[in-house]
């Protein structure tokens, strides 16, 4: 058994400079980045991934979903991969940082097995995961829930987007449906490296979070349908208002998460009052909910409060409420024995270190549904993320690189 490397440092101008020349591609004016998942702007992302890959001698293999794997050899061909990465696609008003630091922290960590000449038994294998973020496809943390066996393929491939285009189109035509069957392998262990994306490390002003878990999450589509009439003639008691009866169901929604302070969430991230003209009555709202806590049970709570509040408000206004349920991500524990690697790459850099559950989702939570995985976290600016204004110090990128290779050794000799 050859002896684990340890505290390896990575270089991080070269990891810096690969997070500033992937957000060229979608870059928006405010300095953040537009790549939707599955169109032409991801699919230039995950071009240049490979070509990086490629560059630094992986094997590269697609899965029939369109998650990528590129694979650092080990000695034992036989032995799983130990596994790193997150997701290239953004949010619409995206940061440089959320996904891709995950995914190019793993590319810098084979860089620097290269530069090392460092062979591993197990293979190293940078994963990127398709739509983790669910903005243009519903739900998120697809590609690695197809992965996991959690949604269908063939399924998935079906789900369209608001013009219509299906998940299977968007594959094709950015040339990326692979021929690798969902969940084609297990892995040793998983890693993901992510931005906190939260203000809990900045707060604490410490350096590196050990995820021990993620909360759990419920999305909703709500529709209110009442009658389209002109702003003018119609009075007041005769209007069948959709945009007014919905008014009174958002403060008891944002109530859901108040009562349950303070790890409760609430959100209304899509509205659309339709047809959308100032001088006629709104027949139909369409909206999104999300909400979200750590504990199983008060997130059925809160479902449940979600739907008798939806339900009191239809009686109240005569309106038609339909509320239909759209995903559900349980709330999980990582791998203990992945979270004490972390846990120690970390001490044996003198990182400032903490515990944190992490608020957003992560293709992690799907993944370690296979395989033993944890997370790493680095702070990030103001706690803010799912915002062009995202941003990271370089310190923090490199330290973060640096834990998730040692972590990833711990495992992989
Ligand atoms: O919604 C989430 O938590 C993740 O950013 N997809
Ligand atoms: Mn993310
Ligand atoms: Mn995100």
């Amino acid at each position: 058994m050859t002896d684990t490397p340890r505290n390896l440092s990575i270089n991080g101008p070269r990891l810096w400079q690969s997070l500033m020349d992937m957000a060229e591609i979608g870059a928006t004016p405010k300095g953040g980045v537009c790549r939707l998942a599955l169109t032409d702007l991801d699919r230039q992302g995950r071009d240049l991934f490979v070509e990086w890959c490629r560059g630094a001698g992986c094997s590269v293999r697609v899965d029939s979903i369109g998650n990528i794997f590129a694979r650092r050899p080990g000695t034992d061909p036989d032995a799983p991969p130990v596994a790193t990465g997150s997701h290239l696609d953004t949010q619409p008003t995206g940061g440089k940082f959320d996904g891709i630091f995950g995914v190019l922290a793993g590319l810098e960590a084979i860089r620097t097995l290269n530069d090392l000449s460092i062979e591993t038994r197990h293979p190293v294998e940078v994963c990127v995961w398709t739509n983790e973020e669910g903005a243009r496809f519903p739900p998120a943390m697809m590609g690695s829930g197809v992965y996991a066996g959690v949604f269908d393929r063939d399924e998935t491939c079906a789900i369209a987007d608001h013009d219509g285009v299906t998940v299977g189109d968007a594959l094709d035509a950015i040339g990326y449906r692979g021929d690798l069957p969902p969940g084609h392998q297990d892995f040793a262990a998983f890693f993901e490296a992510h931005i906190e994306q939260g203000p809990i490390l900045e707060d604490a002003k410490t350096e590196i979070g050990i995820v021990t878990g993620v909360q759990g999450i419920m999305w909703y589509d709500l529709t209110v349908t009442g009658a389209e009439a002109h702003a003018g003639p119609t009075p007041m008691p005769l209007r069948r208002d959709a945009l007014a009866a919905v008014g009174g169901l958002l403060p008891k929604i944002y109530a859901i998460a108040h009562d349950n302070a303070p790890h409760g969430r609430a959100t209304i991230g899509e509205f659309r009052a339709l047809p959308g003209s100032r001088n006629t009555i709104p027949g139909r709202v369409e909206l999104t909910v999300d909400l979200r806590h750590p504990d199983a049970d008060v997130l059925a709570a809160m479902d449940r409060a979600l739907r008798q509040a939806v339900a009191g408000v239809a009686l109240e206004t005569g309106l038609d409420f339909d509320l239909s349920h759209v995903w559900t991500s349980d709330p999980i524990a990582f791998d203990v024995d992945c979270i004490q690697a972390v846990r120690e790459a970390a001490a044996e850099r003198d990182c400032s270190a903490m515990e944190i559950v992490s608020g957003a989702g992560h293709d992690a939570v799907y993944i370690s549904r296979l395989s033993p995985t944890a997370m790493i976290f680095i702070p990030c600016e103001d706690g803010i993320s799912h915002n062009e204004a995202e941003n990271v110090a370089p310190a923090d990128v490199e330290r973060g690189a640096t834990v998730l290779l040692n972590a990833i050794l711990k495992r992989a000799m």
